[in-house]
């Protein structure tokens, strides 16, 4: 069979995850790196986003369909536990982080300095501040996640764990997120022990945003 093409950019966060993924599992992929809005998004995802996913006659979007779809097609290791509780605890975070956290550190604050949408193009710093105590308080949440057994679900590296660390990356790379997540202990023991893993360091994004079409 082909081995997957993922179309996107692995300076979005998404693509990076779907990247991660492969990287963990040992999957030969290629990562066609395009611009934000791409026809060949448009072709597979119904509003333009990446990352897609074409694998043979399979094309799919959505990062979490994506990682499931290849966490079921290769063999081990597994990102998705299948104890029940584990799967539910991973599934618990996954949600959290893509309905919630992905909004608020990288929609809004991260957004507020990349694309501020301000006359000058300076960050939009009301915007900023009025965002500042949801970063403050969503980042307490995993500190306090984390803490136990230094993982998001159970005792194990998961696909809740590959979803996350790429938006505290992107969180930690303006200012006040920065300082934020080097005042969480657990959080930052858990980021810089993870970020040592090869998944996530071959897909180290090289600096700025992802092009616009
Ligand atoms: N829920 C989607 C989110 C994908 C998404 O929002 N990707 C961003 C880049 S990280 C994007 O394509 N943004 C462009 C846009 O919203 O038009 C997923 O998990 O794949």
């Amino acid at each position: 069979m082909s081995i997957p093409e993922i179309i996107g950019s692995i300076q979005s966060t998404y693509t990076r995850v779907v990247c991660m993924v492969c990287q963990e599992k040992g999957i030969d992929y290629r990562l066609t790196e395009i611009p934000l809005r791409a026809p060949e998004l448009l072709a597979i995802h119904p509003l333009g986003r990446m990352p897609v996913l074409r694998h043979g006659d399979v094309e799919l979007f959505e990062s979490k369909a994506i990682a499931t779809y290849l966490d079921r097609v290769f063999p081990e290791p597994y990102v998705f536990p299948s104890d029940p509780r584990e799967a539910a605890l991973t599934e618990q975070w996954v949600s959290l982080a893509n309905t919630v956290l992905d909004r608020t550190f990288i929609r809004t604050y991260l957004m507020a300095y990349i694309a501020p949408g301000t006359a000058d193009g300076k960050p939009n710093r009301s915007a900023i501040e009025a965002v500042l105590p949801e970063v403050r308080m969503q980042v307490g949440i995993l500190d306090r996640a984390v803490a136990p057994t230094g993982y998001l679900a159970g005792g194990q590296f998961t696909f809740a764990d590959i979803n996350l660390m790429p938006m505290l990356h992107r969180l930690g790379q303006a200012p006040e997120g920065g300082a934020v997540l080097a005042e969480s202990k657990h959080l930052s023991a858990y980021y810089k022990r993870h970020a040592a893993r090869p998944s996530f360091v071959r897909t180290d994004p090289p600096a700025g945003p992802p092009r616009r079409a």
